[in-house]
């Protein structure tokens, strides 16, 4: 009796498992006969890797992007995310997605000097003031030089952090103040603190609260909403706004991977590139509003601004480097001139159509 049962059972599951496959295969066809292409029918997955935690903003523009991603393929693509270096970190993320470790990866350019010799010019004293501007002119630079560092991956968006400032234990009023005072930063970055005397201690954000932590380094020069976002603020009380470069960023993703998806998703991935630029400038520049508003109510933090005439010192000591790199740029056959010139020209556009 019992093994008859048994029998029943076997026979029922493999008629309902039939009439399953049989009726998602009527669906299918139902789909493609009505013209309902938006919707390809078997999920896509994609993996997104990241180096910092959840909250800070190249994780939030990842969430950002996957929503908008699974809701215009109506979920024909699901878009799983690793925060914080859970599948690869700061420095492996770009060879990661080469290899396929991760589909996507969010690297950012300043991390891994000479790998990017074109796109980096963003990260130069170039006076841009806020990320929005500074984030469009990179990806209209990407888009019209095509620079060949991202030839062996599908650049899928771009975008900068907001102007660099100075975070730190104790006040830094004045240039002079910043003489030997260890300050993490990274890239070029850290070429300009070099130049204007302070000591800088180069490693990816990821590793700076440990820095700081430890009392390896005194501050750090970074975008301002880290303080919230790291609650930096509750150790670095005091704060110098000196608009010093902004750090370039690529969101990449495999090139077979790239190769493999339908057109569709391809075009709704191509739409996203430049909206996601632009999203993500927009949601940093007001971020870093916020940020500092919090600090200032929740630690009371102290906010300096260099005067005119540090300025200007600043960017007489730290124009070479703009000419390092063109000589460098030149010497590796880029066009280095006319880059500097569009560069010049498209934060020009930027800054007469978004107000700071
Ligand atoms: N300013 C760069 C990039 C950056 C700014 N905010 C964050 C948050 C998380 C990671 C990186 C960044 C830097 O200091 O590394």
């Amino acid at each position: 009796m019992k093994t008859r049962a048994l029998v029943w059972l076997a026979v029922l599951s493999a008629a309902a498992l039939l009439f399953a496959a049989c009726g998602g295969e009527q669906k299918k066809e139902a789909k493609s006969a009505e013209g309902q292409e938006k919707a390809p029918a078997a999920t896509i997955k994609l993996s997104y890797a990241n180096f910092p935690p959840a909250p800070t903003f190249p994780c939030v523009q990842m969430e950002r992007w996957k929503a908008e991603v699974e809701a215009r393929t109506n979920g024909g693509v699901k878009v799983d995310t690793y925060p914080g270096g859970t599948l690869l970190e700061a420095k492996n993320m770009f060879r990661g997605v080469q290899e396929g470790q991760a589909d996507i990866g969010c690297l950012c350019m300043s991390y891994q000097p000479g790998v990017f010799p074109l796109s980096i010019v963003t990260d130069l004293p170039v006076g841009f003031t806020s990320s929005t501007v500074a984030s469009l002119t990179l990806w209209d630079l990407y888009l019209k030089y095509q620079p060949k560092e991202f030839a062996g991956v599908k650049v899928l968006t771009m975008f900068t952090s907001a102007p660099s400032n100075i975070m730190s234990k104790q006040p830094v009023r004045t240039l002079a103040e910043l003489a030997g005072l260890e300050l993490r930063a990274s890239g070029t970055p850290s070429k300009v603190l070099g130049l204007l005397g302070a000591t800088p201690v180069s490693m990816p954000m990821s590793q700076c609260p440990e820095a700081l932590q430890k009392g390896v380094v005194q501050g750090l020069l970074s975008s301002l909403e880290v303080l919230k976002d790291f609650n930096f603020a509750e150790i670095c009380r005091f704060e110098t706004v000196t608009d010093f470069p902004v750090y370039p960023f690529a969101v990449v993703m495999n090139l077979d991977k790239w190769n493999s998806l339908p057109e569709e998703v391809k075009k709704v991935m191509d739409d996203l590139g430049r909206e996601q630029a632009e999203w993500t400038g927009r949601y940093m520049d007001a971020h870093v509003r916020e940020s500092l508003d919090w600090s200032k109510e929740k630690y009371g933090i102290e906010v300096f601004e260099l005067s005119a005439a540090d300025r200007a010192e600043a960017e007489a000591k730290t124009k070479g480097l703009v000419d390092e790199w063109t000589a460098q740029a030149q010497a590796g056959g880029l066009p280095a001139e006319a880059v500097l010139k569009d560069l010049a020209e498209l934060k020009a556009k930027y800054e007469a159509q978004y107000a700071k």
